[in-house]
């Protein structure tokens, strides 16, 4: 489409201004259908980075530049006016200036190229929980993972209007077509990148990388970093969290919402095939959750994306059989490995890769020189609707009654297999205290502890402190009623090393205890211990039938060690500690358990 279909004088104002800046060749407005993106894909096609997978339709590999594989969390920045509102786990920078920065580097830099008009929705179009957003990108990878990732077209437009506000996102690869220029397999500008967001107006500048989370804007730029800080004005919650359906043998169904940090499995929980006989769980989404109190006082989650964007490595018939079928046709795939016969491969796939496969860097794959085929952090971009147990919900507009709220992550000690907090401000201390060894999702080392808030850190666009304070007092509101929280770890390890869980499919005994749980009122102690640090299951409470754990194995996991737990206190006092303006609730929440802590046998 071209910029006629553009009736919004301030969008066109912006697009325009944008346009002096960028100095791309020529413009187009994007309508998100099926010819477009066939038109876009064959012109990638010629480039050495691009290439059609014959054995899977309508599906291609991409292949990034080795310095383009990961969000940049270095290089990203909350530029609110003040410093404070940035908070300490945020790099800021002052918003004039970055913007003085910026403009330099912009200047020009879609010379040759097209600018792409993304007009998309974040939720079903129109709906009381969705916000638009406009993307401005010179790339044409990033226009056809938007299209599978948000609702992108006329519909948009239509939404908003010729007034309506909408998220700003300027997005190039920072590779300008200069006269005679060579134009690499994947333009970028991987030195020099820059993800800036500036809550207060709304808008999100991306420079330099053409990967993932660094240019789909909508995901964590928009849908997390933006959309927390609209949460916080609006009163209402925008969280990295996966939404699931779980229905009962007899017939009752709940949802629950999971925040874990990049990386732990979300993917694979939302997409759960329960071994419990006669339980199903059914997919709202992977990533991302916005919530609100509805008039009924229940909380109402949207998942704001279409499409899922998850870690290819890992993925195999046996750790998420629908996320396998999902990817079978109209997926793109980044940074995996090539079959000779038009397919993709990765470490943990299931099965042996095969003769004449080609590495991510598009190089004979040989097994020998210890490097993985397919990026740790390779990744797909599939439709959710492809997913074979998408919940008949998940587009509904009003979003679908939350019941529980779950934190996890990565913890090889410590946590048990899963407690319950026991009310919303211990719920939101549980979130606070939220910690995982690190993965390959975020550039940087693997495998060291890392606090993660409500698997937040990288993506809460303010003060985190300000953001705990805002849980709270979302939870003070008169009428509402509460989920209940749970903390779960599917990865604690024995003394050797190895992990005492089954995990995957059989993580549905948990989800049972919990679905059990959330039914009950508060200070119940059916079916449940009380620890210091919260609720386990009772001896016998969680269905290990037909499970080969050993009684020992189940006790371990469900171990609440006060030595542990009092070592990794100093810790959360550091980061707490590092803030101004700490919720008082919060630090009496760790010395209360600090005291049961040591009260304790
Ligand atoms: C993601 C992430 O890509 O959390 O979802 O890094
Ligand atoms: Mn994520």
């Amino acid at each position: 489409m071209t910029l006629d279909s553009i009736k919004h004088p301030r969008l066109r104002a912006w697009i325009d201004e944008n346009v002096d800046m960028c100095m791309p060749d020529d413009v187009y407005v994007c309508d998100g259908g099926q010819e477009e993106a066939d038109r876009l894909a064959e012109r990638l096609l010629r480039s050495h980075s691009f290439f059609r997978l014959e054995n899977r339709p309508g599906s291609f590999l991409v292949l990034s530049d080795p310095g383009d594989v990961a969000r940049v969390e270095n290089n990203t920045f909350i530029c609110s006016r003040f410093r404070e509102e940035a908070g300490p786990t945020n790099n800021w920078a002052d918003p004039q200036q970055m913007k003085a920065e910026l403009r330099q580097r912009f200047f020009g830099s879609m010379r040759g190229r097209t600018m792409y008009v993304i007009p998309y929705s974040m939720g079903p179009v129109g709906g009381p929980l969705s916000h638009i957003g406009i993307e401005l990108t010179d790339s044409i990878y990033v226009v056809l993972n938007m299209r599978i990732m948000t609702r992108v077209g006329q519909a948009v437009l239509d939404a908003l209007g010729r007034d309506s506000p909408f998220v700003r996102c300027l997005h190039s690869v920072g590779f300008p077509l200069i006269a005679g220029r060579y134009e690499p397999a994947w333009p970028c500008d991987a030195n020099n990148k820059y993800i800036v967001h500036f809550p207060e107006e709304h808008a999100i500048w991306s420079y330099g990388s053409g990967y993932g989370g660094n240019a789909l804007l909508g995901k964590k730029c928009f849908a997390l970093r933006i959309a927390s800080a609209m949460a916080r004005d609006q009163g209402w919650f925008a969280e990295h969290m996966l939404i699931l359906g779980i229905t009962s043998p007899e017939g009752e169904k709940k949802y629950l919402a999971a925040a874990f940090p990049s990386a732990c499995g979300k993917t694979n929980l939302a997409m759960l095939i329960p071994t419990l006989p006669g339980w199903k769980v059914e997919t709202v989404g992977d990533d991302i959750a916005w919530m609100r109190w509805g008039d009924d006082g229940q909380l109402y989650a949207i998942n704001p994306e279409a499409g899922f964007f998850g870690v290819a490595p890992g993925t195999s018939r046996q750790s998420n059989p629908n996320a396998m079928d999902a990817i079978r046709e109209n997926t793109i795939f980044t940074n995996v490995a090539r079959t000779p016969d038009g397919d993709v491969w990765w470490e943990g796939i299931g099965y042996d890769p095969p003769e004449g496969l080609i590495d991510w860097r598009g190089e004979p794959y040989n097994p020998a020189l210890g490097k993985p085929a397919a990026h740790p952090n390779a990744r797909f971009t599939a439709p959710a609707s492809q997913c074979p147990v998408i919940d008949p919900a998940w587009e509904q507009p009003q979003g679908v009654p939350i019941s529980a709220i779950l934190f996890g992550g990565r913890r090889a000690g410590t946590v048990p297999l899963v407690h319950e907090a026991f009310d919303w401000v211990h719920g939101v201390f549980m979130g606070s205290i939220v910690s995982s060894e690190t993965t390959a999702a975020a550039a940087g080392d693997v495998g060291k502890l890392r606090r993660d808030p409500f698997a937040m850190l990288p993506f809460c666009g303010y003060n985190m402190a300000d953001y705990f304070h805002h849980w709270l007092r979302m939870g003070e509101r008169t009428g509402v009623k509460h989920p209940k929280f749970f903390y779960v770890n599917w990865f604690r390890k024995d003394a050797n090393g190895k992990f005492l869980w089954p995990g995957f499919g059989e993580n549905s005994r948990v989800l049972k205890w919990i679905f059990e749980r959330s039914g009950r009122p508060a200070g119940d102690v059916s079916q449940a211990t009380e620890t210091p640090i919260g609720f386990v299951p009772a001896p016998g409470a969680l269905d290990v039938a037909g499970l080969k754990v050993s009684p020992a194995a189940m006790q371990e996991l469900l171990a609440v060690r006060r030595d542990e737990w009092l070592a990794d206190l100093p810790g959360i006092k550091a980061f707490y500690g590092s803030f101004d303006e700490f919720p008082r609730k919060l630090k009496q929440q760790l010395e209360t358990i600090e005291q049961r802590l040591r009260t304790s046998e």
